[in-house]
């Protein structure tokens, strides 16, 4: 069977993922993750010595790379690549506008907002990248006022080609509802009967997800956190010794918010509470600049409610919510294997114990670590009770 090494996150893998569906192509997808470098293993580079996905590796091993060359190759002799030579040089010069003028500015937009969470010494950059975004749309609009498709005004690689970043630009900012002949250029495309987007391949592979080898993954992991929780839990005795990996995955110690009034809340993205990010995102603004924070700390124990990945989580606070407080990396808060900061939180130790109930169980911690108050998940962040006891604990 032939294997694609790709992430379905990136709209380079996500074309060549949409033509195989749509030609009904069996293929394996082996998950590559660039936030960990992995194109740049030797293991990888070995396949694609350019240390980027896409790569398309044949059952006889022949390997393809670049993403349009891979389009050209699997819709060939197919509706999607007519032979017509006139027609052929048409879909490659808009394939070729794609990489030259649309994904270097579109994409990049997207990767700082997205996957970087936008870091303030790059807002100049990502400023030039969303101009040079705007340049290539309007050249998109101008074209697609007069035709339908891209090429001989049917349906082609060239439009799969530009397709997949221009339909997820809104996770770089940049704003479509401006382009009209654009938006409707897209419907055509996502009515089409095998059509499927960037988000709906993400969903099916999550549903995928609990596969042999992902459960020995976990396992593994579990048993790793129950021995570092019997290693430490008994020693730590203020949430200022703990520490855990951020939702960007870097260190987040607690000891860097001693003197800060903590509002720790366990939080989910499918859940019936979920609109409280709304209310904790308010109450934040409120009372940051005097010494508080919100933390979220993502767990998928209740109803199987927070199923995404890290990346999957920021895009949905950023996109929905507009949060701008931290956020940990997924944890387990309930069970043996919990995380070592929930059982200072909730363990047989603690001032507040018992098992979290659902999600959006909120924590109010002192400036000292220690625990001030316990708030079950129905308790708005923006209710009397919650605001009284942060107005009291900073005072
Ligand atoms: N021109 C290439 C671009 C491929 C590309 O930039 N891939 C990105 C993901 S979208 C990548 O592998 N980045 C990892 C890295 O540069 O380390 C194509 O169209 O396939």
């Amino acid at each position: 069977m032939i294997k694609v090494y790709g992430d379905l996150l990136s709209g380079n893998c996500y074309k060549v993922k949409l033509i195989l569906h749509m030609l009904d192509i069996q293929h394996e997808w082996i998950h590559i993750d660039i936030t960990k470098s992995e194109t740049h293993s030797d293991e990888f580079k070995a396949i694609n010595p350019n240390a980027k996905i896409p790569a398309l590796v044949l059952e006889q091993g022949d390997v393809l790379c670049e993403s349009n060359a891979i389009l050209n190759y699997l819709a060939d002799g197919t509706e999607y690549l007519p032979s017509k030579k006139m027609i052929r040089a048409q879909i490659l010069q808009w394939q070729f506008f794609e990489q030259y003028s649309h994904e270097p500015f579109v994409a990049v937009a997207r990767y700082l907002k997205l996957y970087l969470g936008l870091p303030q010494d790059r807002l100049v950059e990502f400023e030039a990248k969303k101009a040079g975004a705007s340049k290539a749309l309007a050249v998109m609009e101008q074209r697609l006022l007069q035709h339908k498709y891209f090429v001989a005004d049917m349906f082609t690689i060239a439009d799969i080609s530009l397709y997949a970043y221009t339909h997820v630009a809104q996770d770089g900012d940049i704003d479509l509802s401006i382009y009209p002949a654009i938006n409707e250029w897209m419907h055509r495309i996502e009515s089409k009967l095998k059509h499927k987007t960037m988000q709906d391949f993400i969903d099916q592979a999550k549903k995928k997800e609990l596969t042999k080898e992902r459960v020995e993954q976990r396992l593994k992991a579990e048993l790793e956190a129950a021995e570092a929780k019997s290693m430490t839990s008994n020693n730590l005795k203020s949430v200022h010794q703990h520490s855990l990996i951020d939702i960007n995955g870097q260190e987040l110690n607690f000891s860097d918010y001693k003197n800060q009034i903590i509002l720790l809340v366990n939080v989910a993205s499918e859940c019936g509470l979920t609109p409280q990010y709304a209310g904790l995102q308010k109450l934040y603004e409120r009372f940051n600049s005097q010494g508080f924070t919100v933390i979220g700390v993502p767990c998928n124990q209740f109803g199987a409610q927070e199923p995404g990945s890290e990346l999957e989580i920021k895009r949905f606070c950023d996109l929905r919510y507009k949060t701008t407080f931290p956020m940990t990396s997924k944890i387990k808060v309930n069970g043996y294997d919990r995380h070592p900061l929930y059982e200072f939180l909730i363990g047989d130790d603690a001032s507040f114990p018992g098992d979290i109930t659902w999600n959006f169980e909120k924590f109010l911690i002192g400036q000292n670590g220690q625990v001030i108050q316990r708030f079950a998940p129905a308790v708005e962040p923006n209710s009397d009770e919650v605001i009284q006891s942060i107005e009291q604990a900073l005072s």
